[in-house]
């Protein structure tokens, strides 16, 4: 907060002093050349978006207020449990007593819907956009329009694939969790004596880039393994979605398949009930091993009763980390242009072994107690 009444300080003094450009743009420049743009004329439109920005924050949102940093948040939308908790991250730590204001749009899973908010937020004049990018291309474009107009854009969980237009990216190696996934599958398998793997797959939204990577990651070991996938459909990552879903495998495939693996945990939710009804059995000594991602804490609960054998942890709490890489911003550091989440791989029983290597690391594999769970944040 001091940095931000030093650098609104700074700024005022200038204006005063009745040089809009030189000294000040400077020091803005410092700010955010360093990061998000790369050429001179970006930056200076930089400096004065900026200025700009900081100078109608306090018309907006009255004097006291006039050191909040404005921050325009794209969310992709509300369809799980992992991004209630991605989004609930963002509000607890974009608040005012934070030295935040906060525009959230919620996009309801539709790309047109997020490329209008981000040029809504350039409009808006934010000092900093955060998007976590729907699908994983068609960026540069409006990318390059925040570039331009000097908004340092921040990136959190999926990856935008076709531009490098933005200061920082926040979240998950999805193509490990797919790998791990793998592994552990491989590790669990021998150790029960299991010869053969027959199985279906439950996807998540087409064109996210947690659905890219989790299927190529598990695809990589099943191919290197000789297993036979015999379906991979897009259940959307709702409840309903992985319900629907399993309901046509299960009439497709009945008594063909002996793993089900949900790309998050709300599509396994749908799938129970699909297998429930179809008197599949699945989990800790049944029919099919099922196997999810996200392990949100009530999917966590399912692995502790068996219901799920094993669930690979996305950490939903970028939020933190996007503070800091501001921070940084703010001080005219360089912060890193990609922040890796820690996770955590979770299993129902101790059989696979205590670890798996995972390209070429040792990973730990955490059986879920009630102990592991009181732990657990989200
Ligand atoms: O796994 C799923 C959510 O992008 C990693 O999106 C995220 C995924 C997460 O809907 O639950």
């Amino acid at each position: 907060m001091k940095k931000f009444v030093a650098l609104l300080l700074a700024l005022m003094m200038v204006l005063a002093m009745g040089a809009c450009s030189s000294s000040g743009t400077t020091t803005e420049d410092t700010a955010t050349n360093d990061t998000a743009t790369t050429d001179d004329a970006a930056t200076t439109d930089d400096a004065a978006t900026t200025d700009d920005a900081a100078t109608e924050d306090t018309g907006d949102t009255g004097a006291a207020d006039g050191e909040l940093i404005k921050v325009g948040f794209a969310q992709v939308g509300h369809e799980s449990d992992w991004r209630t908790a991605s989004t609930k991250s963002a509000q607890d730590v974009f608040t005012a007593e934070n030295g935040y204001e906060l525009s959230f749009v919620d996009c309801d899973n539709d790309s047109a819907v997020q490329l209008d908010a981000v040029r809504n937020f350039i409009q808006q004049g934010m000092d900093y956009i955060i998007i976590d990018p729907i699908v994983a291309t068609g960026w540069d474009t409006v990318l390059t329009e925040c570039e331009d107009e000097g908004i340092p854009v921040i990136v959190i969980d999926r990856t935008v694939d076709d531009s490098d237009k933005y200061a920082s990216w926040v979240g998950s190696n999805f193509k490990t969790e797919g790998l791990a996934c793998g592994e552990w599958l491989k590790a669990y398998a021998a150790a029960q004596g299991i010869t053969e793997i027959n199985a279906l797959v439950i996807e998540g939204s087409t064109g996210a880039s947690a659905t890219i990577g989790r299927t190529e990651g598990f695809k990589e070991i099943a191919d290197r393994e000789g297993w036979t996938i015999l379906d991979s459909q897009n259940g959307d990552f709702t409840e309903a979605g992985g319900q629907e879903v399993m309901e046509s495998y299960c009439q497709s495939y009945k008594g063909q398949f002996n793993v089900v693996i949900c790309q998050n945990d709300n599509e396994a939710y749908g799938a129970m009930t699909a297998m429930d009804q179809a008197g599949v059995t699945y989990g800790v000594g049944g029919d099919v091993i099922l196997v999810s991602f996200d392990a949100n804490k009530a999917a966590l609960e399912l692995v502790k009763e068996g219901k799920l054998n094993a669930d690979f942890e996305c950490n939903p709490m970028a939020a933190p980390d996007v503070d800091a890489v501001i921070k940084q911003l703010e001080a005219g550091e360089t912060p890193e242009k990609e922040i890796y989440m820690n996770e955590t791989w979770f299993v129902a029983e101790d059989v696979a072994g205590a670890t798996i290597t995972v390209d070429g690391a040792e990973q730990d594999l955490v059986v879920v107690t009630q102990e592991v769970l009181d732990a657990r944040p989200y």
